[in-house]
Parts: structure tokens; C-alpha cells; sequence
């Protein structure tokens, strides 16, 4: 399986998140990487390549233009306010309030475009941004192409992003990218399953009304875990998108029992489905060790969690998302893809 992965990555890091009432370094952290790459090559899984530039016209067709303007400049914009820090978003259109109206000043238009505030914008940000999407795109386009499987070492990662907010460490939704460009590339029905352990509300929010891609998510219970707001067992897609939508929230200590029972009905949704080609979420914040999370997986669950994902034989592409016990990323990672591959 190939792997896909920019060093542009590096030019995203924040020295501050929001965390506890306190500024921590941010547990989306450009090492995380370098485990998962010292373990593919640990794991002969070496064939590591760089993606091309970002195929900007998807990324466009993808997001809100305003969108994508704001992510280009807010880091310019913010510095020529004469901000000292990072980009961090400190006021949010709440309850009742407008929520069409981007504001003109920055401090206004940061808190507009975020989602949560322990995300920061930096000098690089939009750079690493772009070549995550690519990393996606380029590994998406090696699947369609007439491999087996993918895999994109997105950094940073997507699946919080909607197609005009950012938040939870995400920018641009990798895994919606790639599964809109499965439908282009001549597949009639594309799922998305989504394995991090938080619920993937920017990949849900952007197929909500699609019948012809399936998302399904497993995740921290929204009453109990970030994003808060979105994934509860009764969003179930809307208009041609009904049914195509299937959340799987679980309370703190769900252990691989629980959380492999919930894989198997996902799966088996996705196979009802009919999808052509597969996307999966791949977040590994589900461990036990995991500095944010409350599942319980231990290293062999995520290897087991591939071979039941491996079992329904399509085209698959993994995109990387979360996972912050950094020193076990890589082998749960590399675990889920070695699973999968022996299937
Ligand atoms: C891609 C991804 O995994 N994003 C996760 C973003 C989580 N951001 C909010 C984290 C809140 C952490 N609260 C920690 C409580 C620890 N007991
Ligand atoms: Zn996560």
C-alpha cells in the first residue's frame, strides 16, 4: 500500500492551544507523523511518496469561496491588526445571533469561521492546509487508478472541517474531498467511515443531504465529547440523504466489545449501501493511552478493527486523522493497515 505525505505539514505548528483554561502545546503536533512514517518503514511498508500541488478546482468546489479566502489571509490580516499572538478565535455568533454576516474586522471574522477555539492559525497554516488536500487528493487518485487500498498521511487533519469552518485541529475535509472525487472519477455510490474518536460532524455536515455518498461515524457521545454539538444516534441525513447517515456515539470506557459490534453494523450499512469505493476517517484517538479521548482500544484491537474493514473488499482509501498518544500512533495506525491488507 502506498502512502502519501507532504513535509509542508511542518509549517503548521502552533506553539499554543486552548486546553483546560491553560495554553498547552497543541496535541496536534507535527511529530505525530513521524511516528506513523517510522513505523511504515518498520513495517516494510516504505513506499512513501509526495503528492503533487492541490487541485485547487476540487478544494474550490469543495468550500465556501469566503472560506477559503479567509483560511488564505487570516494569518496576514491578524498580524496587520497588530495581534501578538496566534490566530485564535475568542467570539462566536451564538444562539440568536447572525450567522450570515462575516464581520470585517479579523478578531470578528477568526471567531466567525471557527468552530471551537483550541485551533490556531499560523504563519504556514494554509500552506500545510493545501498539502494535507493534496496528500488526499493524490492518494485518492492512486485508487481510482486500479490500486487495492491508500493511504494519505494527512497533516493537519479534515474531518471536523466543513465546507466554511474550521476547528478540532481541520481545515479542509480530506475524506469529503476524496469521496466527492471517487463520485467524479465514475463511482456511483462512495462511503465514508469515520473510526476517530470524535464524531467527523465536518464530514456529516457537508454529505448531510447526499444520497450517494454513506457516512458513518463512531465516536465519544456528543453529551460527553468534543465536537459537542453534532452526532447523535438520531441524525440520520436529510432530503435525497436520508438513511445515508449513521452515528455511533458511545459513552466513556467503550471498550473494542462494544465499539467492534458498532464496526460491524457500519460496515454492514456501507455494504447495503452498495458503495463502489470506501473512504475511512482514520483516527487512532480511540487507544486506551489517548491524552483527550475515554474508548479503550488497545494496539491489537486497531489491527483486527483493519481486517473487519478489509473484509468488504472495496477500493479503500484511508486518510489520517487524530491520535495523540503519539508514541503509539504509529503502531495503531500501521496496525489498522496491516489488518486491512490481510484481509
Ligand atoms: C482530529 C481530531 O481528533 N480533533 C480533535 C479535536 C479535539 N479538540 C478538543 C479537545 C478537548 C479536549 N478536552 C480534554 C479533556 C481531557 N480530559
Ligand atoms: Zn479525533
Amino acid at each position: 500500500m502506498r502512502t502519501f505525505f507532504s513535509e509542508d505539514h511542518r509549517r503548521h505548528f502552533p506553539q499554543a492551544e486552548l486546553n483546560g483554561g491553560q495554553f498547552v502545546t497543541p496535541f496536534e503536533r507535527p511529530s505525530r507523523v513521524e511516528y506513523v512514517l517510522n513505523r511504515l518503514k518498520e513495517c516494510g511498508l516504505a513506499d512513501i511518496v509526495a503528492p503533487g500541488a492541490a487541485d485547487m478546482e476540487a478544494i474550490r468546489a469543495l468550500c465556501a469561496p469566503d472560506y477559503l479566502d479567509f483560511l488564505e489571509t487570516a494569518w496576514t490580516e491578524w498580524k496587520a491588526a497588530g495581534m501578538a499572538g496566534e490566530v485564535i478565535a475568542a467570539n462566536f455568533p451564538a444562539r440568536r445571533m447572525q450567522t450570515a454576516r462575516p464581520p470585517r474586522d479579523i478578531d470578528g471574522k477568526v471567531g466567525y469561521y471557527a468552530l471551537a477555539s483550541e485551533t490556531a492559525i499560523t504563519a504556514g497554516t494554509w500552506i500545510a492546509a493545501l498539502s494535507s488536500a493534496a496528500s488526499a487528493q493524490a492518494a485518492q487518485a492512486h485508487v481510482a487508478a486500479g490500486a487495492k487500498a491508500a493511504f494519505a498521511l494527512c497533516r493537519p487533519p479534515g474531518h471536523h472541517a466543513t465546507a466554511d469552518m474550521y476547528g478540532g485541529y481541520c481545515f479542509i475535509n480530506n475524506a469529503a474531498l476524496a469521496a466527492e472525487a471517487f463520485r467524479r472519477d465514475g463511482a456511483e455510490r462512495v462511503a465514508v467511515l469515520d473510526i476517530d474518536f470524535h464524531h467527523g460532524n465536518g464530514t456529516q455536515d457537508i454529505l448531510y443531504g447526499r444520497g450517494d455518498i454513506f457516512f458513518a461515524s463512531l465516536h465519544g457521545a456528543p453529551e460527553d465529547a468534543f465536537p459537542y454539538f453534532l452526532g447523535y444516534a438520531d441524525e440520520t441525513g436529510s432530503g435525497d440523504g436520508e438513511g445515508a447517515t449513521a452515528n455511533y456515539p458511545m459513552s466513556p470506557g467503550t471498550g473494542y466489545d462494544v465499539w467492534s459490534g458498532a464496526l460491524d453494523d457500519a460496515l454492514a450499512r456501507i455494504r447495503g449501501f452498495g458503495a463502489e469505493a470506501l473512504v475511512v476517517s482514520l483516527g487512532v484517538d480511540a487507544y486506551k493511552d489517548d491524552p483527550i479521548s475515554f474508548f479503550k482500544l488497545d494496539s491489537p484491537d486497531f489491527t483486527d478493527a483493519g481486517r473487519r474493514i478489509g473484509t468488504l473488499g472495496l477500493p479503500t482509501l484511508f486518510c489520517m486523522e487524530g491520535g495523540y498518544a503519539v508514541e503509539a500512533v504509529g503502531i495503531n495506525v500501521v496496525n489498522v493497515l496491516e489488518g486491512f491488507l490481510d484481509a
